[in-house]
């Protein structure tokens, strides 16, 4: 039972805390994964833990380039599978994507608990644990590079959650279109991909699929027109201007 009381001020940042704490328990967490989500935390508490007009724009560029594409996949690493593993199956089915386990501290027992945890929650197939069609990427050392033939390798959408620079600018350079949740604006990943949501990804994942569900009528030059209209750049400069006007409003009642 959870020790955190519903009343607490913070129960909602607590009990997402404790998620994490308990897939590091259950082995699909790795203990880096704790300190990204407190990474992640003091980010989300700059922005003022909620979903803003600047995220949901994202959302809608990301949903529709989801569905215009032909071949898209959903990373999953440790803290994805602790954090929403229902919601990112969800999310699979809603825009017919693959999943596939890609780890940065690549461990076979940690991605076997994840594939496992991704099953439970109504996955079909995981990709990302059989060696007959693992491939390389190119222009990327760490085990993130081990990818599956099938999946992000012959991708044209790819969606990184919660991602490491190196893989975005590799995933990039192979010609793939990258989305990825990630709260630090000033990321790498951040930077490197072609759509980011800067939100929490417990909050930004229920909006993504409700806005694939939404667009899903709409016709091809229609979704083009919202991805053409979108801009990462201008999205994450205007993410970091919400950041200092929301300290310069504390700084003055403070
Ligand atoms: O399971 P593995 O081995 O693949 O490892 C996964 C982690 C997350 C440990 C690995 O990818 C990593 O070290 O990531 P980074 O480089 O710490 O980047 C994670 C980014 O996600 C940071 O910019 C965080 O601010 C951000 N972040 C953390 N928690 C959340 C988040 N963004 C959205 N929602 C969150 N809950």
């Amino acid at each position: 039972m959870s020790l955190i009381p519903k009343s607490h001020p913070r129960a909602k940042s607590l009990f997402i805390r404790e998620k994490l704490v308990k897939g590091f328990e259950n082995g699909l967490v790795a203990k880096e994964g704790l300190l990204a989500q407190g990474r992640g935390e003091a980010f989300d508490y700059l922005l003022g833990e909620k979903t803003s007009r600047l995220a949901k724009n994202a959302i809608r560029a990301a949903a529709a380039q989801l569905l215009l594409a032909e071949r898209p996949v959903i990373s999953v690493n440790g803290n994805i599978a602790a954090l929403c593993p229902k919601e990112i199956v969800k999310l699979s089915k809603q825009i017919k994507a693959k999943l596939e386990v890609n780890l940065f501290y690549a461990n076979k027992t940690r991605k076997q608990a994840i594939i496992k945890m991704l099953k439970k929650s109504g996955a079909k197939e995981v990709l990302g644990s059989n060696p007959k069609t693992s491939t390389k990427l190119d222009g990327i050392d760490s085990a993130r590079r081990i990818v599956d033939k099938n999946g992000i390798f012959a991708a044209d959408v790819v969606v990184v959650p919660l991602e490491d620079g190196d893989r975005t600018m590799a995933l990039r350079n192979a010609g793939k279109i990258v989305i990825t949740f990630d709260l630090n604006p000033l990321s790498r990943t951040s930077h490197t991909a072609n759509i980011t949501i800067v939100d929490n990804v417990t909050r930004g994942i229920d909006l993504l699929i409700e806005e694939c569900k939404k667009l899903s009528k709409r016709n091809k030059d229609s979704l083009q027109k919202i991805i053409y209209n979108f801009d990462n750049k201008k999205n994450l400069a205007e993410n970091v201007i919400q950041i200092k006007n929301n300290l310069t409003r504390r700084a003055r009642i403070a």
